[in-house]
């Protein structure tokens, strides 16, 4: 059988569980996940490769109707996302309300590209309400499979595969086979920085703020990382730090923790908190920070 290879875009709302299913997919935690919506705001691709096949996903941020530029550079990857796709992996769960209140599944479904639909989170429902749902996605998407899927428990992802798998168009592969991903490893020590940041802090905190890796130096035996926190206002910088520092001191353990297991070695952590003021509106900032704008 000849080779096939493509592009399986993941699209969705925010909090659906497009990066936990992509994770479980790739069998790597390439893409942070939390809670909190808005989680992921960029596009991160996770490579799956068989003898006969490569899939190479893209987890995205969440659909939304953006409200500063950092959110519309997010849309921009979400918007790229959906034209470069050979299939479009769409993600909705068994609690989202308002299935469509941007209008993206329209788009989705416009774009003439096959899709699949993924509803995530039957862990969290019955039977019943599952055929309701279900049905409400068939009649909406005619042409595309609608999967129940838990990416927690792993729940039906071997299905999801194989619909993928059928679906994939022949050609060779894009990336060398022993390639996992299209991202360096500043980027994964910012984004686990991240994580706990979304973990740590509540009301506009996590929106609020960005990691800039200042400094990664690869020292052997040792991953020497020192990581500034930017906020939008001067008010924020003493609550990220907490009492005594103690908070920063707390998310700073936590990090460094998880990247000893990611990056599989030693890591010495510093953090510093920075005010740089409306960063999320500022283009020059948001493209330092890896974030693109249509000018
Ligand atoms: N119960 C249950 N929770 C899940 C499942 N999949 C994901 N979650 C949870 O849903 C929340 C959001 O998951 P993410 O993977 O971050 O969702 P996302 O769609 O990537 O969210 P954004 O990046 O914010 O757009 C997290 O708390 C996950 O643990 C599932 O199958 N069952
Ligand atoms: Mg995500």
């Amino acid at each position: 059988m000849n080779h096939r290879s493509g592009f399986v875009n993941i699209l969705g709302k925010p909090n659906v569980g497009k990066s936990t299913i992509m994770n479980a997919l790739v069998g790597e935690k390439l893409s942070i996940i939390t809670s909190k919506a808005q989680t992921t705001r960029h596009r991160i691709m996770g490579i799956v490769n068989g003898d006969d096949f490569q899939i190479v996903y893209s987890d995205t941020p969440g659909i939304l109707t953006p409200k500063y530029k950092l959110q519309e550079s997010m849309m921009n990857f979400v918007n790229t996302a959906l034209t470069d796709a050979d299939i479009i992996l769409y993600v909705t769960d068994v609690t989202e309300k308002d299935r469509d209140d941007t209008g993206y599944a329209e788009k989705i479904i416009g774009s003439g590209i096959p899709v699949i639909v993924a509803v995530n989170k039957i862990d969290l429902t019955n039977q019943a309400e599952l055929e309701i749902i279900t049905a409400v996605l068939r009649e909406k998407f005619t042409e595309a499979p609608v999967i129940p899927v838990s990416a927690l428990t792993g729940f039906n992802l071997d299905t999801l595969l194989n619909a993928i798998l059928s679906r994939l168009p022949e050609g060779e592969p894009y990336f060398p086979k022993d390639q996992l991903t299209d991202r360096y490893e500043r980027f994964f020590a910012s984004e686990i920085i991240r994580e706990k940041i979304l973990l740590n802090y509540q009301k506009e905190i996590p929106y609020s703020s960005e990691v800039e890796i200042d400094s990664f130096r690869d020292e052997k035996d040792l991953l020497s990382i020192r990581a500034i926190v930017h906020v939008t206002r001067d008010s924020q910088k003493g609550i990220v730090i907490g009492h005594k520092g103690e908070k920063l001191k707390l998310t700073g353990t936590q990090a460094r923790k998880d990247m000893e297991d990611f990056f599989g070695k030693k890591v010495f952590l510093e953090l510093y908190v920075k005010v740089t003021k409306d960063w999320r509106d500022k283009p020059q900032v948001l493209k330092r920070f890896g974030y693109r704008n249509n000018e």
